[in-house]
């Protein structure tokens, strides 16, 4: 996953790639810029005016630079007026900016309900009918060039959902929907973080957002929107084991687990990473995982399970045939 195209690795903001968030980048620039104009004008003419009387007074032999003639309100009224212009612009700018980045240009291409959860991201891609929509977890495939909606939850604690590239900060909070909105004007992989201190592992709560060209995105779909095949011989006895170790807390579409604690997992073989990024979903990195998900993430609510290593090996057979 690392070697695709990846304009945010580490997390960048000031270098955004979409509508969500250019303007909030060029604002971010604009302000900073004013901001430092305004101290080094200042800095520079404090300076300059001491100097100068300084060298007046001296040349006139007196010691005090600073003399009580009149003259200088002026330039308190010169300097306020300055000062109020510089402000209501960048008042001006910022509720432009708010206005622009309020709602989606055009009609979003899909509307994606996300669930921050202690410690991982529930992600719903909501279809037309209940047989359209669908549920992933941690990386969000979304069509580049196109606005997707985003509406935003929390199961437990509050979170915030943050990817930094192409959109702010929105909070995820239990019992209220915030909505959010992003568009990738690049294809790539634009890494997120949950940005509101939730608990132990919350520095292990990224998110991916995995922008595709339309077709491919479409593809992902479809095939996402499948339930998982059966399992031929030897990952059938897994499969046995998974629903009776697994099933109370996870899903898999069109197996005999309903679960619905931990993330849905009928196409976990689609997912480069495992636990919100924590560990990376190769063989060993999901039987390490489901071994003792305690050792890579403490605290993780999933807990370890008692298997012998055959079983962990027919666990993890059955859970490659989740493509
Ligand atoms: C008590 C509930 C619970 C049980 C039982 C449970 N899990 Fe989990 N599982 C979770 C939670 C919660 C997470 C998310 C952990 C995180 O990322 O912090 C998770 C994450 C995972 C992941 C990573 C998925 C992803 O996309 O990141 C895999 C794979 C997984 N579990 C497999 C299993 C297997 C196999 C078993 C049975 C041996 C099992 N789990 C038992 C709750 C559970
Ligand atoms: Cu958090």
């Amino acid at each position: 996953m690392a070697s695709a195209f990846s304009p945010t690795w580490p997390m960048a903001y000031l270098k955004t790639f979409g509508p969500r968030a250019d303007p909030v980048t060029g604002l971010t620039w604009g302000l900073t810029a004013l901001s430092v104009a305004v101290i080094v004008i200042i800095t520079v003419l404090v300076v300059a005016g001491v100097a100068v009387r300084r060298q007046r007074a001296a040349a006139a032999g007196q010691t005090l630079a600073v003399g009580g003639e009149a003259g200088g309100q002026s330039w308190i009224w010169i300097g306020l007026a300055l000062t109020l212009i510089a402000l209501i612009a960048s008042l001006a700018w910022t509720v432009a900016v708010m206005a622009e980045v309020g709602s989606p240009p055009t009609r979003p291409a899909l509307t994606l309900q996300i669930t921050g959860h202690q410690w991982w991201w529930e992600v719903r891609y909501l279809g037309a009918d209940p047989g359209q929509t669908f549920v992933t977890a941690n990386e969000i495939h979304i069509p580049v060039g196109r606005p997707v909606l985003i509406k935003l939850n929390g199961a437990d604690v509050i979170h915030s959902f943050w990817i930094p590239a192409l959109a702010g900060k929105t909070d995820t909070i239990p019992g209220r929907t915030n909505q959010t909105w992003l568009q990738a004007d690049r294809p790539g992989i634009y890494r997120g973080q949950c940005t509101e201190y939730c608990g132990l592992q919350h520095a292990h709560m990224a998110a991916f957002v995995i922008a595709e060209p339309p077709d491919a995105f479409e593809a992902w779909r479809q095939a996402q929107l499948q339930p998982a095949a059966a399992p031929a011989a030897p990952a059938a006895t897994g499969e046995g084991l998974f629903v009776e170790h697994c099933g109370v807390c996870h899903t898999v579409r069109g197996g005999g687990a309903a679960g619905v604690a931990g993330p849905d997992l009928t196409h976990l073989m689609s997912r480069a990473t495992l636990a919100a990024g924590t560990v990376p979903n190769t063989i060993s990195g999901l039987e390490g995982w489901i071994a003792n998900p305690q050792a890579l993430k403490p605290g993780a609510r999933m807990p370890a399970t008692e298997l012998s290593g055959p079983e962990l090996g027919q666990l993890t057979a059955y859970l490659e045939t989740l493509k």
